[in-house]
């Protein structure tokens, strides 16, 4: 069965024990009946909401979201389509606690994958107290499927402000055209113009968001940045150097998996990964080589995750073919993917 199909090149080697429990490194938050952190710095008068990021793939929510916090907790990459899965990442901003909310880009979709990426999209959005609304400004003109989140949200009669992006790119009166162009429907009550990758603007921003929060208690503690389990941010850094690595088509048809996550006594951790393919040619393109390609891949994701863990790891990486992974309930269950969206 090519399904059960385990490489070797990789030097890596299956301890064939059952899967770990990578809990051990997963965030839990302590919390009281009422919802609220306990045992955790509290201002008097605190203030706290999520805050969604969405608009067209390729926008820069995900730029935007790892610079508003700080941190690296979102992947990205040139490509369109990065993004899979809704993800949080939280900071604090005087009294206020933001909890930003990362969103796969909204396009009109195609496959069961796409329907349930944009579905978790929106649903970011629907449970947001605060909606920002990105776009790439150094794109030609305004596309349909920013044209489209437009419309949705003024059919819902919610507010939102606009974030244009990547204004490092674009020349001044664009983005004057632009501003015009986007208010016209009336649901932006800000526009603001930044740069999510210089940070340009990004403080601003982040200062007005705090100030519109309703008030409420903190819901995470304060210096956690993220509700990812660290199995899945692991799997996440695994598939953006595949994003980055390989080009073509082949990144849409791969997806990563943490299967065993084990600590060690002396500190080090080894976490076993699968990167399933739909195709044996494809495995054949994501091993290169004598495994070079996937050596590559690996040493890359290793690197980062050595600097974010502040720990040695082992990284053991598989290559399974597995043909309808994007048509499989169980890998949707693992991303918090609606399967019937
Ligand atoms: N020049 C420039 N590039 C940017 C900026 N923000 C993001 N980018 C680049 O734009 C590309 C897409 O960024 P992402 O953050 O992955 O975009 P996204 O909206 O999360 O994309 P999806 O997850 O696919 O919907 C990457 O190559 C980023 O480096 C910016 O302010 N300036
Ligand atoms: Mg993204």
């Amino acid at each position: 069965m090519t399904d059960e199909s385990m490489n070797d090149d990789t030097g890596a080697v299956e301890d064939g024990d059952a899967v770990e429990d990578g809990g051990a490194a997963d965030e839990s938050v302590a919390v009281d009946e009422g919802g609220a952190v306990v045992a955790a710095r509290m201002p008097e008068h605190p203030r706290c909401g999520f805050v969604a990021l969405v608009g067209a793939p390729n926008a820069g929510k995900s730029t935007l979201l790892n610079t508003l916090i700080g941190s690296k907790v979102s992947i990205v990459s040139p490509k369109v389509q990065t993004t899979r899965v809704r993800v949080l990442g939280i900071a604090v901003e005087g009294d206020a606690q933001m909890i930003f909310v990362d969103t796969p880009g909204i396009f009109r979709p195609k496959r069961r994958l796409d329907r349930a990426m944009v579905a978790a999209a929106w649903q970011g959005a629907e449970d947001a107290d605060f909606i920002g609304v990105l776009f790439d400004a150094s794109r030609r003109g305004v596309d349909e499927d920013t044209r489209g989140i437009v419309a949705r949200l003024k059919e819902q009669g919610r507010q939102a402000i606009l974030i244009l992006n990547k204004i490092d790119l674009v020349r001044r009166d664009t983005l004057l055209a632009l501003t015009e162009e986007l208010n016209r429907d009336g649901v932006f009550t800000d526009t603001f113009m930044i740069s999510a990758q210089s940070g340009d603007g990004v403080a601003d921003l982040r200062r007005i968001i705090a100030g519109r929060l309703p008030e409420g208690p903190w819901l995470f503690p304060e210096d956690q940045i993220s509700d990812m389990p660290m199995r899945l941010i692991a799997a996440e850094i695994t598939r953006e150097k595949l994003f980055v690595q390989l080009h073509q088509e082949l990144p849409y048809a791969a997806t990563v998996e943490t299967e065993s996550w084990e600590e060690f006594g002396n500190g080090s951790v080894k976490i076993s990964q699968v990167v399933y393919v739909q195709r044996e040619s494809q495995k054949a393109i994501v091993l290169g080589k004598g495994g070079s390609r996937i050596k590559r891949i690996g040493q890359a994701a290793r690197t980062e995750l050595e600097a974010m863990l502040e720990q040695r790891v082992h990284l053991m990486l598989f290559v399974k073919v597995r043909e309808d992974w994007e048509n499989d309930p169980e890998r949707f269950a693992a991303w918090g993917l609606d399967f019937k969206a």
